[in-house]
């Protein structure tokens, strides 16, 4: 059977049911909820498509009002046990999907993950770029064309996930933007991509050049002070493009926990095992080879000497 007549399948007849994306969720993630929301609306199936945490970029929220995508924090609906979950660019379980009240029935992911037994339907593909090119895959099974602006919200995800076909891209991810180009609002992508800052932001700049410490090709800043976590990530980006450096860790202190971001471009030192290994026993993190994620959720735990000197050694050899 097709991956979506099951998903169909899965879902019809239930009563409430929600997409949910990942906390402080991104372009791919609010794409793929918007796509699935639309397409299963043309299923007769309604959907309400929630999240927790904030709308962290600008950008996103420029992509939100634009294309009138209906995405509201789960708290605007009081969800019940009744309530039936569905979960997109992320797995169930994991440490950056909110445990809400209601059934998680079936979960739509591109990261490597496992395959929950409990699920009624799981489609995970570890080898795509995007999340937004899984939901795609479902229009394509149903010969649904998605109007302009589903269109261009996946294409805005796929370009923004891959970031611009850089990273983790898959030929299907390619194919999908380019048979989603003669809809999609380019200009408007473009111009999301483009403006991915805002002048508030500069002086997170100033602070990075100012406080990184290099070693080896590897470069680390903490922000005493902060740094919201997408931020934190376009800074990761801004310092891997630096021709000497090859593997980068930032972290931020926020009120309660310490988040991190990692950057590899050496196969050997994979920014997975390389956030794992450097929180092991205090904090714990996730992602792709290339790009990782992390937090330690007591900041007593922390001390930034402790990581450089532990990134250090990690490397040791290596690089
Ligand atoms: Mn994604």
């Amino acid at each position: 059977m097709q991956k979506v007549k099951k998903l169909i399948k899965t879902l019809k007849g239930k009563k409430r049911i929600f997409i949910q994306t990942h906390n402080y969720p991104d372009h791919d993630a609010v794409a793929s909820a918007f796509a699935l929301y639309y397409l299963l609306r043309n299923c007769k199936i309604e959907s309400y498509i929630i999240f927790h945490g904030d709308i962290l970029r600008d950008s996103l929220q420029k992509m939100i009002d634009k294309l009138n995508i209906p995405i509201l924090p789960h708290y605007k609906y009081e969800l019940n046990d009744e309530d039936t979950i569905v979960i997109v660019d992320a797995n169930k379980g994991n440490k950056n999907v909110a445990a809400l009240k209601g059934n998680v029935v079936a979960v739509i992911d591109h990261h490597p993950g496992i395959t929950n037994e409990d699920l009624e339907f799981c489609d995970i593909r570890s080898d795509y770029g995007a999340c937004a090119s899984i939901i795609f895959s479902y229009f394509a099974e149903l010969m649904l064309e998605p109007g302009r602006e589903v269109a261009t919200a996946l294409h805005a995800g796929i370009v923004f996930d891959t970031h611009q076909f850089t990273r983790n891209v898959n030929p299907l991810d390619i194919e999908t933007v380019a048979m989603l180009y003669h809809v999609s609002d380019v200009a408007f992508v473009n111009s999301l991509v483009r403006n991915s800052i805002k002048l508030e932001d500069v002086k997170q700049y100033r602070y990075l050049l100012d406080k990184i410490r290099i070693k080896d090709r590897c470069a680390y800043c903490h922000f005493q002070e902060g740094c919201d976590k997408d931020l934190l990530a376009i800074l990761a980006d801004y310092l891997l493009s630096v021709k000497e450096i090859k593997v980068v860790v930032l972290s931020a202190q926020s009120s309660d926990c310490v988040s991190f971001c990692v950057r590899s471009e050496i196969p050997e030192i994979p920014a997975n095992t390389m956030i794992q290994q450097l929180l092991a026993g205090i904090g714990s993190g996730g992602g792709h080879f290339d790009m990782a994620g992390g937090r330690i959720p007591n900041i007593k735990d922390f001390s930034q000497d402790d990581i450089y000197k532990k990134m250090i050694s990690l490397l040791n050899g290596k690089i």
